[in-house]
Protein backbone atom coordinates (compact mmCIF):
# COMPACT_ATOMS: atom_id res chain seq x y z
CA UNK A 1 0.00 0.00 0.00
CA UNK A 2 1.26 3.69 -0.76
CA UNK A 3 1.99 5.61 2.47
CA UNK A 4 1.13 9.17 2.40
CA UNK A 5 0.81 9.65 6.39
CA UNK A 6 4.14 7.67 7.20
CA UNK A 7 7.69 7.25 6.14
CA UNK A 8 8.61 3.51 5.84
CA UNK A 9 12.42 1.22 5.41
CA UNK A 10 13.11 -1.89 6.26
CA UNK A 11 16.52 -2.90 5.56
CA UNK A 12 18.55 -5.91 7.38
CA UNK A 13 15.98 -6.82 9.74
CA UNK A 14 15.48 -2.62 10.98
CA UNK A 15 11.98 -1.23 10.55
CA UNK A 16 11.82 2.12 10.63
CA UNK A 17 8.28 4.07 10.94
CA UNK A 18 8.07 7.48 10.81
CA UNK A 19 4.78 9.63 11.33
CA UNK A 20 5.27 12.24 8.85
CA UNK A 21 2.26 14.66 9.34
CA UNK A 22 4.70 16.86 10.44
CA UNK A 23 2.77 20.21 10.06
CA UNK A 24 0.38 18.58 12.40
CA UNK A 25 3.12 17.56 14.85
CA UNK A 26 2.24 13.85 13.34
CA UNK A 27 -0.89 13.41 14.69
CA UNK A 28 -3.08 10.32 14.21
CA UNK A 29 -5.43 10.25 11.57
CA UNK A 30 -7.85 7.14 10.52
CA UNK A 31 -5.23 6.88 7.33
CA UNK A 32 -2.28 7.15 9.34
CA UNK A 33 -3.91 4.44 11.62
CA UNK A 34 -4.16 2.21 8.80
CA UNK A 35 -0.61 2.81 7.85
CA UNK A 36 0.80 1.78 10.87
CA UNK A 37 -1.00 -1.31 10.40
CA UNK A 38 0.23 -2.36 7.20
CA UNK A 39 3.90 -1.69 8.51
CA UNK A 40 2.94 -4.08 11.90
CA UNK A 41 1.62 -6.54 9.56
CA UNK A 42 4.53 -6.68 7.49
CA UNK A 43 6.82 -6.83 10.42
CA UNK A 44 4.66 -9.53 12.00
CA UNK A 45 4.81 -11.68 8.92
CA UNK A 46 9.19 -11.32 8.96
CA UNK A 47 10.95 -13.97 10.47
CA UNK A 48 13.94 -11.88 9.62
CA UNK A 49 12.75 -8.91 11.63
CA UNK A 50 15.11 -7.58 14.44
CA UNK A 51 13.76 -4.28 16.21
CA UNK A 52 10.92 -1.77 14.88
CA UNK A 53 11.48 2.22 15.49
CA UNK A 54 9.14 4.77 16.01
CA UNK A 55 10.00 8.32 15.38
CA UNK A 56 8.21 11.62 14.23
CA UNK A 57 9.32 13.63 11.28
CA UNK A 58 9.81 17.53 11.86
CA UNK A 59 9.40 18.41 15.47
CA UNK A 60 7.48 17.06 17.11
CA UNK A 61 6.94 12.88 17.55
CA UNK A 62 2.97 12.96 17.78
CA UNK A 63 0.44 15.03 19.34
CA UNK A 64 -2.01 12.49 19.82
CA UNK A 65 -5.56 12.21 18.15
CA UNK A 66 -5.91 14.75 15.18
CA UNK A 67 -8.41 16.54 16.89
CA UNK A 68 -9.21 18.60 13.16
CA UNK A 69 -10.79 14.66 12.19
CA UNK A 70 -13.48 15.32 15.10
CA UNK A 71 -16.97 16.31 13.56
CA UNK A 72 -17.49 17.98 16.82
CA UNK A 73 -20.99 19.95 14.99
CA UNK A 74 -22.96 17.09 14.09
CA UNK A 75 -24.42 15.80 17.72
CA UNK A 76 -22.17 13.96 20.24
CA UNK A 77 -19.91 11.05 19.15
CA UNK A 78 -19.34 7.94 20.35
CA UNK A 79 -15.34 7.94 20.95
CA UNK A 80 -15.25 4.58 21.72
CA UNK A 81 -14.38 4.21 18.27
CA UNK A 82 -10.75 5.73 17.99
CA UNK A 83 -10.04 3.46 21.09
CA UNK A 84 -11.56 0.28 19.54
CA UNK A 85 -10.43 0.40 15.95
CA UNK A 86 -7.14 1.96 15.94
CA UNK A 87 -5.33 2.87 19.30
CA UNK A 88 -6.43 -0.53 21.87
CA UNK A 89 -5.24 -3.02 18.49
CA UNK A 90 -2.05 -0.33 18.14
CA UNK A 91 -1.03 -1.06 21.48
CA UNK A 92 -1.63 -4.49 21.50
CA UNK A 93 0.39 -5.43 18.65
CA UNK A 94 3.20 -3.61 20.03
CA UNK A 95 3.36 -4.73 23.37
CA UNK A 96 2.87 -7.97 21.97
CA UNK A 97 5.74 -8.24 19.10
CA UNK A 98 8.47 -10.76 20.12
CA UNK A 99 11.09 -8.14 19.14
CA UNK A 100 12.48 -4.76 20.92
CA UNK A 101 10.11 -1.45 19.74
CA UNK A 102 12.27 1.96 19.91
CA UNK A 103 10.75 5.20 20.52
CA UNK A 104 12.36 7.83 19.48
CA UNK A 105 10.95 10.92 20.76
CA UNK A 106 12.49 13.86 18.72
CA UNK A 107 9.89 16.28 19.79
CA UNK A 108 6.76 17.13 21.58
CA UNK A 109 4.93 14.10 22.21
CA UNK A 110 0.73 14.75 23.11
CA UNK A 111 -2.19 13.23 24.19
CA UNK A 112 -2.16 9.02 22.85
CA UNK A 113 1.79 10.16 21.38
CA UNK A 114 2.86 9.90 25.27
CA UNK A 115 0.64 6.48 25.73
CA UNK A 116 2.19 5.18 22.47
CA UNK A 117 5.80 5.39 23.63
CA UNK A 118 5.04 4.11 26.81
CA UNK A 119 3.73 1.23 24.91
CA UNK A 120 7.32 0.92 23.53
CA UNK A 121 10.36 -0.73 24.76
CA UNK A 122 13.18 1.16 24.58
CA UNK A 123 12.08 5.08 24.43
CA UNK A 124 14.68 7.38 24.10
CA UNK A 125 14.06 10.87 24.07
CA UNK A 126 15.32 14.45 22.96
CA UNK A 127 16.78 16.80 26.12
CA UNK A 128 14.28 19.46 24.57
CA UNK A 129 11.42 16.94 23.67
CA UNK A 130 7.89 17.85 26.26
CA UNK A 131 5.37 15.04 27.62
CA UNK A 132 1.40 16.21 28.10
CA UNK A 133 -1.18 13.80 28.53
CA UNK A 134 -3.72 16.81 26.98
CA UNK A 135 -6.81 14.50 27.26
CA UNK A 136 -8.01 16.81 30.08
CA UNK A 137 -8.24 19.66 28.49
CA UNK A 138 -10.48 18.31 26.22
CA UNK A 139 -12.44 16.14 28.71
CA UNK A 140 -11.19 13.06 28.19
CA UNK A 141 -9.62 10.07 29.66
CA UNK A 142 -6.22 8.83 28.71
CA UNK A 143 -6.27 6.41 26.13
CA UNK A 144 -3.74 4.31 24.52
CA UNK A 145 -3.02 2.58 27.38
CA UNK A 146 -2.23 5.17 29.54
CA UNK A 147 -4.29 4.65 32.22
CA UNK A 148 -2.56 0.93 32.95
CA UNK A 149 1.14 1.90 32.18
CA UNK A 150 1.45 5.35 33.49
CA UNK A 151 0.81 4.40 37.09
CA UNK A 152 2.99 1.14 36.79
CA UNK A 153 5.85 3.25 35.11
CA UNK A 154 5.77 6.63 37.27
CA UNK A 155 3.97 5.47 40.32
CA UNK A 156 -0.02 6.65 40.66
CA UNK A 157 0.53 9.76 42.35
CA UNK A 158 2.51 11.36 39.31
CA UNK A 159 0.65 9.65 37.25
CA UNK A 160 -2.71 11.91 38.42
CA UNK A 161 -0.92 14.67 38.75
CA UNK A 162 0.33 14.27 35.36
CA UNK A 163 -3.01 13.66 33.97
CA UNK A 164 -5.17 15.81 35.72
CA UNK A 165 -3.26 19.03 36.43
CA UNK A 166 -2.04 18.24 32.36
CA UNK A 167 1.55 19.77 33.61
CA UNK A 168 4.13 19.57 30.39
CA UNK A 169 6.90 17.52 31.54
CA UNK A 170 10.45 18.46 30.30
CA UNK A 171 11.84 15.32 29.18
CA UNK A 172 14.51 15.35 32.20
CA UNK A 173 11.80 15.25 34.32
CA UNK A 174 9.48 12.65 32.94
CA UNK A 175 12.97 10.76 32.54
CA UNK A 176 13.65 11.03 35.75
CA UNK A 177 9.57 9.97 36.91
CA UNK A 178 10.44 6.97 34.82
CA UNK A 179 7.90 7.44 32.26
CA UNK A 180 11.09 6.19 29.58
CA UNK A 181 14.49 4.78 29.30
CA UNK A 182 16.90 7.67 28.89
CA UNK A 183 16.62 11.55 27.99
CA UNK A 184 19.41 12.71 24.96
CA UNK A 185 21.06 15.62 24.42
CA UNK A 186 19.45 16.96 21.00
CA UNK A 187 23.34 17.25 19.77
CA UNK A 188 24.03 13.28 20.04
CA UNK A 189 20.21 12.11 19.46
CA UNK A 190 20.01 10.54 16.31
CA UNK A 191 23.65 9.21 16.77
CA UNK A 192 22.74 7.32 20.24
CA UNK A 193 19.57 5.98 18.74
CA UNK A 194 21.26 4.83 15.68
CA UNK A 195 23.88 2.75 18.03
CA UNK A 196 21.06 1.56 20.43
CA UNK A 197 19.11 0.14 17.21
CA UNK A 198 22.57 -1.37 15.77
CA UNK A 199 23.32 -2.84 19.07
CA UNK A 200 19.31 -4.59 18.93
CA UNK A 201 19.87 -5.77 15.37
CA UNK A 202 22.40 -8.32 16.28
CA UNK A 203 21.17 -8.95 19.40
CA UNK A 204 19.15 -12.76 20.27
CA UNK A 205 16.02 -11.23 19.33
CA UNK A 206 14.24 -14.17 20.00
CA UNK A 207 15.67 -14.65 23.69
CA UNK A 208 14.72 -10.19 23.80
CA UNK A 209 11.53 -10.83 22.13
CA UNK A 210 11.07 -13.09 25.15
CA UNK A 211 11.72 -11.33 28.23
CA UNK A 212 10.02 -8.46 27.23
CA UNK A 213 7.36 -10.68 27.11
CA UNK A 214 7.85 -11.81 30.57
CA UNK A 215 8.36 -8.60 31.89
CA UNK A 216 5.16 -7.08 30.41
CA UNK A 217 2.96 -10.00 31.41
CA UNK A 218 5.10 -9.96 34.80
CA UNK A 219 2.90 -6.52 35.23
CA UNK A 220 -0.14 -8.37 35.93
CA UNK A 221 0.37 -11.79 37.18
CA UNK A 222 1.04 -13.50 40.41
CA UNK A 223 4.77 -14.30 41.60
CA UNK A 224 3.72 -17.80 40.85
CA UNK A 225 2.17 -17.10 37.56
CA UNK A 226 5.56 -14.59 36.77
CA UNK A 227 7.99 -18.02 37.94
CA UNK A 228 5.84 -20.84 35.82
CA UNK A 229 6.41 -18.08 32.83
CA UNK A 230 9.95 -17.79 33.28
CA UNK A 231 10.61 -21.44 33.45
CA UNK A 232 8.78 -21.96 30.09
CA UNK A 233 10.04 -19.18 28.44
CA UNK A 234 13.78 -20.26 29.75
CA UNK A 235 12.87 -23.47 28.55
CA UNK A 236 12.35 -21.97 24.63
CA UNK A 237 15.33 -19.75 24.72
CA UNK A 238 17.53 -22.40 26.07
CA UNK A 239 16.43 -24.21 22.49
CA UNK A 240 17.32 -21.33 20.60
CA UNK A 241 20.46 -21.45 18.49
CA UNK A 242 21.30 -17.71 20.04
CA UNK A 243 21.60 -19.37 23.40
CA UNK A 244 24.26 -21.48 22.39
CA UNK A 245 25.84 -19.56 20.64
CA UNK A 246 26.17 -17.09 23.56
CA UNK A 247 27.49 -19.38 25.76
CA UNK A 248 30.15 -20.62 23.19
CA UNK A 249 30.80 -17.05 22.33
CA UNK A 250 31.35 -16.35 25.94
CA UNK A 251 33.38 -19.48 26.40
CA UNK A 252 35.94 -18.88 23.35
CA UNK A 253 36.00 -15.30 24.29
CA UNK A 254 34.83 -13.84 20.98
CA UNK A 255 32.47 -12.01 19.60
CA UNK A 256 29.03 -13.90 19.39
CA UNK A 257 26.95 -13.89 15.92
CA UNK A 258 23.05 -14.25 16.75
CA UNK A 259 20.62 -15.41 14.36
CA UNK A 260 17.91 -14.05 16.04
CA UNK A 261 15.54 -16.37 16.05
CA UNK A 262 13.63 -19.35 17.79
CA UNK A 263 15.43 -22.20 15.70
O1 LIG B 1 -10.94 11.03 19.37
C1 LIG B 1 -10.65 9.95 19.85
O2 LIG B 1 -10.55 8.90 19.18
C2 LIG B 1 -10.34 9.87 21.33
C3 LIG B 1 -8.88 9.59 21.48
C4 LIG B 1 -8.02 10.55 21.66
C5 LIG B 1 -6.57 10.33 21.75
C6 LIG B 1 -5.85 11.63 22.00
O3 LIG B 1 -4.69 11.68 21.73
S1 LIG B 1 -6.75 12.93 22.64
C7 LIG B 1 -5.53 14.21 22.78
C8 LIG B 1 -5.32 14.88 21.45
N1 LIG B 1 -4.19 15.77 21.49
C9 LIG B 1 -4.22 16.97 22.04
O4 LIG B 1 -5.21 17.38 22.62
C10 LIG B 1 -2.99 17.82 21.89
C11 LIG B 1 -3.34 19.10 21.18
N2 LIG B 1 -2.12 19.86 20.92
C12 LIG B 1 -1.54 20.61 21.85
O5 LIG B 1 -1.96 20.69 22.99
C13 LIG B 1 -0.34 21.36 21.40
O6 LIG B 1 -0.35 21.47 20.00
C14 LIG B 1 1.01 20.70 21.84
C15 LIG B 1 1.16 20.82 23.36
C16 LIG B 1 1.05 19.23 21.43
C17 LIG B 1 2.19 21.42 21.15
O7 LIG B 1 2.07 22.80 21.33
P1 LIG B 1 2.96 23.78 20.44
O8 LIG B 1 2.68 25.16 20.93
O9 LIG B 1 4.37 23.29 20.43
O10 LIG B 1 2.44 23.58 18.93
P2 LIG B 1 1.10 24.15 18.30
O11 LIG B 1 1.33 25.48 17.69
O12 LIG B 1 -0.03 24.04 19.26
O13 LIG B 1 0.82 23.06 17.14
C18 LIG B 1 1.46 23.15 15.87
C19 LIG B 1 0.40 22.83 14.83
O14 LIG B 1 -0.04 21.49 15.04
C20 LIG B 1 -0.83 23.72 14.99
O15 LIG B 1 -1.36 23.92 13.70
P3 LIG B 1 -1.44 25.42 13.08
O16 LIG B 1 -2.23 26.24 14.02
O17 LIG B 1 0.01 25.86 13.00
O18 LIG B 1 -2.07 25.23 11.74
C21 LIG B 1 -1.77 22.84 15.78
O19 LIG B 1 -3.13 23.16 15.58
C22 LIG B 1 -1.46 21.49 15.21
N3 LIG B 1 -1.81 20.42 16.16
C23 LIG B 1 -1.19 20.11 17.31
N4 LIG B 1 -1.80 19.09 17.89
C24 LIG B 1 -2.81 18.75 17.10
C25 LIG B 1 -2.83 19.59 15.99
N5 LIG B 1 -3.75 19.48 15.03
C26 LIG B 1 -4.68 18.51 15.18
N6 LIG B 1 -4.71 17.66 16.22
C27 LIG B 1 -3.81 17.74 17.20
N7 LIG B 1 -3.85 16.84 18.21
Amino acid sequence: MPYSTILFDATDGVYRLTLNRPHRLNAFTAQMHEEVRDVLSRLEADPDARVLLITGAGTGFCAGQDLSERDIDSGPLDLSQGPERDYNPLVRRLTALRLPVVCAVNGVAAGAGVNIAAACDIVMAKRSAKFVQAFSAIGLVPDAGGSWSLPRLMGQARALGFTLLNETLTAERAEAMGLFWRAVDDAVFDGEVEAVIARLAKAPTFGLGSAKLALRAGWSSTLDEALDRERDLQRACGLSPDYKEGVSAFRAKRTPVFKGRAE
